[in-house]
């Protein structure tokens, strides 16, 4: 079966970092990109070369050989890192095989085939820089339809394929979908789509296409691969042994931490102020100790505080509303979804992607899309759409101990929370008793050129007010 696992990591938040996962999954890609090709030899074998350029049922035997180049990822994209290569000189291939793994400053992408063929040549060797533009290898084609695509193609450009920056229409990218969409079996779905649900054994019609009149999009299928994988999840891969540095060791920034350098930079200039507080979960912590056999047997997932955390902010967004705001040159942009953006741990490093449109989920389905994002973090599938799109993040360093956080404020967003280990802790209760009770501190970080430090602490007592007697939340949700 064909490996079309896709890689995309957008450096969208304050922190991030690259998942490389070695171990590959028999899913499809999210993101293929088949680069465009250009002829750079021409063998026609026998006196029909001509005809077989005009007639697609010629017999002709045609044997040329392409060179596979970077296509134009977009998003300003000019350069990407060769991660890993899957085939090797003399492999062949087919159409839809990966090729390669590249990691942009931006996005990791998987490279695939668009012909059968051999591989003849390999440009780079793993940790070169390739350019859009630039040949990745070379693959010596048999078929005749794709030699007489190829070698018209070629005759009518034969200089330009590698300056030519490709158009979307040339590329898969996961969110956007070929115009070419077919209808059959009545049901709608590009070339694409189909090949790939193929390659899966889904019946297209058992999805509920979200495009244009029902069609089924990239998205879509995988989504529900997504679902219907759910139940097999790999264990995160045993943390690498540690070995000193013998020596100083020099190391470009590149990537997603050249992404994350670039941001961070950026946010130097949000004069941020922070606030601080501590809330008692002891509630919550008896509410989720409660209710998370129920959860496990709703959506076959767990419950952790983060639900309940995650919708308790939007509720305290909708009554400050700035807070989820963003700047745009001179305007503040009152976001009305709450996209909560969430740190997410994973064993090569931290993503961010976000819970959309929370202000309109149940704790339960948040439940559910947290559990989905861990999953294809750690499972390196997380999409563009996830990662995009936030508009206030928080950041959960409890599980793995920390107490106090100074976050960065990721731009364009205006505020962001980090929260701390909940721990048993004494504290005096209304009747100046000292009491057990489970403390989370909370850091906020706001900017202080559109946030006042007053907000900032209505906000967070609104936070503390749901989190401290959940249920209170239940008067809120609709
Ligand atoms: N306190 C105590 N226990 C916790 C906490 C806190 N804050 N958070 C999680 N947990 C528990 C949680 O309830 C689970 O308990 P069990 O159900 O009993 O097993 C357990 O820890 C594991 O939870 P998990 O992490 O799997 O799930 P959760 O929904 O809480 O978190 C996540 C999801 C994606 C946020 C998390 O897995 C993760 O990746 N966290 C790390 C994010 C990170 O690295 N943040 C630091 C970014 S850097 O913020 C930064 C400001 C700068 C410094």
């Amino acid at each position: 079966m064909q490996r079309l696992q896709r890689s995309v990591f957008q450096r969208s938040s304050f922190i991030a970092a690259t998942i490389r996962h070695k171990s590959r999954s028999s899913l499809p890609s999210r993101c293929s990109i088949h680069p465009k090709p250009t002829i750079i030899k021409q063998q026609p074998k026998t006196l029909f070369h001509n005809i077989s350029r005009t007639f697609y049922t010629s017999r002709s035997a045609w044997e040329s050989t392409v060179a596979f180049k970077l296509s134009d990822i977009g998003e300003g994209i000019k350069e990407v890192e060769v991660l890993e290569w899957y085939v090797n000189v003399g492999d062949t291939v087919e159409q839809f095989d990966n090729i390669c793994e590249v990691q942009s400053d931006k996005a990791s992408v998987t490279i695939t085939s668009r012909y059968d063929g051999v591989i003849t040549k390999q440009y780079y060797a793993v940790g070169d820089i390739a350019q859009v533009g630039d040949a990745l290898v070379d693959i010596k084609v048999e078929s005749e339809e794709t030699a007489t695509e190829d070698a018209a193609e070629s005759s009518q450009e034969p200089t330009q394929d590698s300056a030519e920056p490709l158009t979307p229409e040339k590329i898969i990218p996961s969110s956007v979908e070929s115009p070419a969409a077919v209808t059959s079996d009545k049901v709608l779905a590009t070339p694409a789509v189909r090949h790939m649900a193929k390659s899966n054994n889904i019946n297209l019609s058992l999805i509920q296409g979200t495009g244009k009149d029902g069609r089924v999009l990239k998205e879509d299928l995988l989504q529900h691969i997504d679902e219907s994988t759910t139940s097999a999840v790999p264990k995160p891969p045993p943390s690498p042994k540690v070995v000193p540095l013998a020596e100083d060791k020099i190391e470009p920034i590149k990537g997603i931490r050249k992404a994350m350098f670039t941001s961070m930079t950026a946010a130097l200039a949000i004069p941020a102020f922070g606030y601080n507080d501590e809330y008692d979960m002891t509630r919550m912590v008896e509410l989720r100790k409660h209710l998370k056999k129920e959860v496990k047997h709703a959506i076959g997932g767990k419950l952790s505080f983060m639900p309940f955390i995650v919708k308790a902010t939007s509720l305290a967004l909708a009554k400050y509303p700035i807070l989820n705001s963003q700047i745009d040159g001179q305007n503040l942009i009152y976001k009305a979804d709450h996209n909560i953006s969430l740190a997410v741990d994973t064993p090569d490093g931290l993503l961010v992607p976000s819970v959309k449109q929370v202000q309109n989920l149940t704790i339960l389905e948040i439940a559910a899309e947290l559990n989905r994002l861990q999953e294809a973090g750690l499972n390196n599938r997380l999409s563009p759409n996830d990662l995009a799109g936030g508009t206030f993040s928080l950041s959960n360093v409890g599980n793995l101990g920390g107490t106090y956080m100074r976050p960065v404020i990721f731009p364009p967003q205006v505020a962001i929370g980090a929260l701390g280990r909940i721990q048993a802790l004494p504290r005096f209760d209304h009747h100046d008793n000292v009491t057990k009770q489970h403390i989370m501190c909370v850091s906020w970080s706001g900017d202080h050129r559109v946030i006042e430090g007053a907000t900032m602490a209505r906000f967070s007592n609104e936070l503390k007010h749901y989190l401290e007697d959940p249920g209170k939340m239940l008067l809120h949700l609709k």
